[in-house]
């Protein structure tokens, strides 16, 4: 039997949706309020969650595109969203630190391989095929991980001893949280264990960890340091 998204998915998308836009929304107020300083950090997550916000009305309203990968629904929505916040995402602890443009442009592209390998594997229909795009997906997120915490024993690389600490911190988290995606992956479009909807719930968690809540964690960080100087 097919494997599609019922009004289950489309709730889960909507509750996704609102939370995204009230966060941009709440980002977007208070960044008026805010020294130029701070500015800039409060730009970065507004455009994740207005990206996040636009992606999930265009799930929840078109729950019932059956744009398919034989008998299973493909959510392609979701990779226009990652590809377009993830990188962001990244540049959200980029700014802590004195990275050089080379390993940006590294950890940047290999994040975009990653999402792109993702998209490739939910539409591959041949299974043998599929994981290898799964398994090129997997290298690519542990060289954008390796460039990260590159960052963090390189010296020169470090923008000041109160940023380095948030660095760390926020960055155990990152990395931690984006390994469930490559795992809820494995589970829902790799190999159909996990149905569509149930797919698209545990997403929408990951994505409201990894995005308003991850987001927060980085302006408290720029916040708190701001105070001290
Ligand atoms: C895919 C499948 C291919 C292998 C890997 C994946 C990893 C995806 C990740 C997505 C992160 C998304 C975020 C969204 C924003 O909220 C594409 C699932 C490794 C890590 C953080």
């Amino acid at each position: 039997m097919a494997d599609v998204e019922t009004e289950t998915g489309m709730i889960a998308q909507w509750i996704v949706f609102a939370i995204m836009a009230a966060a941009a929304i709440a980002f977007g107020v208070a960044v008026h309020f805010r020294p130029s300083e701070l500015k800039s950090a409060y730009y970065i997550n507004i455009a994740i969650c207005t990206i996040a916000a636009t992606a999930y009305y265009a799930m929840a309203v078109n729950y019932q595109d059956l744009t398919m990968n034989g008998e299973r629904q493909v959510v392609y929505a979701r990779y226009i969203d990652w590809v377009l916040t993830t990188p962001l995402l990244l540049l959200d602890l980029i700014v802590m630190t004195k990275m050089g443009g080379v390993m940006i442009s590294w950890v940047i592209g290999a994040d975009i391989f990653m999402i792109v390998f993702g998209i490739l594997g939910a539409f591959e229909d041949e299974h043998k095929f599929k994981w290898v795009y799964f398994i090129a997906g997997c290298v690519m997120q542990a060289v954008l991980t390796y460039g990260m915490y590159n960052a963090t024993w390189k010296d020169d690389l470090k923008k000041s001893p109160e940023y380095h600490s948030s660095y760390v911190s926020l960055l155990v988290f990152l990395s931690i949280l984006w390994v469930f995606y490559p795992v809820v992956w494995a589970f829902g479009s790799g190999s159909g264990v996990l149905s569509v909807d149930n797919e698209a719930i545990l997403m929408g968690i990951l994505d409201v960890l990894a995005k308003p809540l991850f987001g927060m964690g980085c302006l408290i960080a720029h916040e708190t340091i701001f105070k001290k100087m």
